[in-house]
C-alpha cells in the first residue's frame, strides 16, 4: 500500500497517526534495531529519517534497518537533497512555505526531483510551516527564513489553506526539533478547521498528555523525535501511541 493511503487509512482508522522521527546522528546503530522492533511493538505507525544537519553516514543504513526490523514505512524526512534513498517507502516533499526563501520553496526540488524519480520512492507534497517556539530552531537557521509568529493563527491557516490550494497533500506545523514550546493549541485549531488535508505537528511534545492535547485541537499525526533519544523513556512509546489513537486503544 503507498504510504499516503496507509497514513489517510490510519487516520481514519485510530483517530491520529503517530510517527517517530529518527535522526541518523542521534539514534546509535547498536541500539536501532530493538528500537524500531520496541516501536512497532508499541503502536507506533511509521518512521521519519532524516536531519536539519547529517554529520553521520548512518542514514541508508537506518532505513534498511526499518525495513529489516519492521512492516512500518520508512519515510525520509529530508534537511538537504542528500537525504535520498531508494531503500524508502516516500519522501516528505517539504516546501517551506512559511518562508520566501525560493531554495526552500522551489529551488531545491528541482533538483531532488529527477533524483526522486530515479530512487523510485513516492513524494508526499507537503506544506512545512515553521512555527516560533522560543529560541532559534535548527529548522528556522537552516532554512534562512522566519517562523510564522505563535500568536498568529490566522497567518498560519491562510499559509495552510494557500498551500493546500496548490495542491499540497500534508500540512506540516513544525515548532522545530527539541523546541521549548509546541506548536499552540489554537493554532492547530485554526489551521485543521481551515484545510481538509491532514495536519501533522510535531516539535517540543515530551509527554503522552500534550501529545492527546494536540490531537484534541486537531492534529491527524503527530510526531516526536528528541524525547525518546533518551533511552529511560522507551517505555513510554506505547502510551504516546494510545494517547494519539484516541479511536483504537491499544492493549498492552
Ligand atoms: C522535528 O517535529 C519533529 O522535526 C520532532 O520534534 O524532536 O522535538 O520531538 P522533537
Amino acid at each position: 500500500m503507498k504510504t499516503y493511503t496507509h497514513l489517510l487509512n490510519t487516520i481514519e482508522k485510530k483517530g491520529a497517526a503517530y510517527l517517530v522521527l529518527l535522526d541518523p546522528d542521534k539514534l546509535q546503530e547498536d541500539k536501532a534495531a530493538a528500537f524500531l522492533k520496541h516501536c512497532e511493538k508499541s503502536g507506533v505507525d511509521g518512521f521519519l529519517i532524516g536531519g536539519s544537519l547529517m554529520m553521520s553516514s548512518n542514514f541508508e543504513s537506518l532505513i534498511e534497518q526499518v525495513k529489516q526490523n519492521t512492516n512500518l514505512p520508512a519515510i525520509i524526512f529530508p534537511g538537504s537533497i542528500n537525504q535520498i534513498s531508494p531503500a524508502a517507502d516516500a519522501i516528505l516533499f517539504l516546501s517551506v512555505v512559511s518562508g520566501r526563501n525560493a531554495d526552500h520553496l522551489i529551488g531545491k526540488h528541482v533538483i531532488a526531483s529527477p533524483m526522486i524519480k530515479k530512487a523510485g520512492i513516492e513524494p508526499i507534497s507537503t506544506a512545512y510551516i515553521l512555527v516560533e517556539s522560543g529560541v532559534t530552531t535548527t529548522a528556522v537557521y537552516m532554512s534562512g527564513s522566519m517562523p510564522v509568529p505563535r500568536t498568529k493563527p490566522e497567518i498560519a491557516a491562510a499559509t495552510a489553506l494557500a498551500a493546500e490550494y496548490l495542491g499540497m497533500k500534508l500540512i506540516y506545523l513544525e515548532a522545530g526539533s527539541g523546541a521549548d514550546m509546541p506548536v499552540p493549541d489554537e493554532m492547530i485549531k485554526a489551521v485543521s478547521e481551515t484545510c481538509t488535508v491532514p495536519v501533522i505537528v510535531g516539535g517540543g511534545i515530551r509527554s503522552p498528555l500534550v501529545a492527546r492535547e494536540k490531537v484534541d485541537s486537531g492534529a491527524n499525526i503527530i510526531v516526536t523525535g528528541n524525547f525518546f533519544e533518551d533511552e529511560n523513556n522507551w517505555d513510554l512509546v506505547r502510551e504516546f501511541a494510545n494517547a494519539v489513537h484516541f479511536k483504537d486503544i491499544i492493549e498492552v
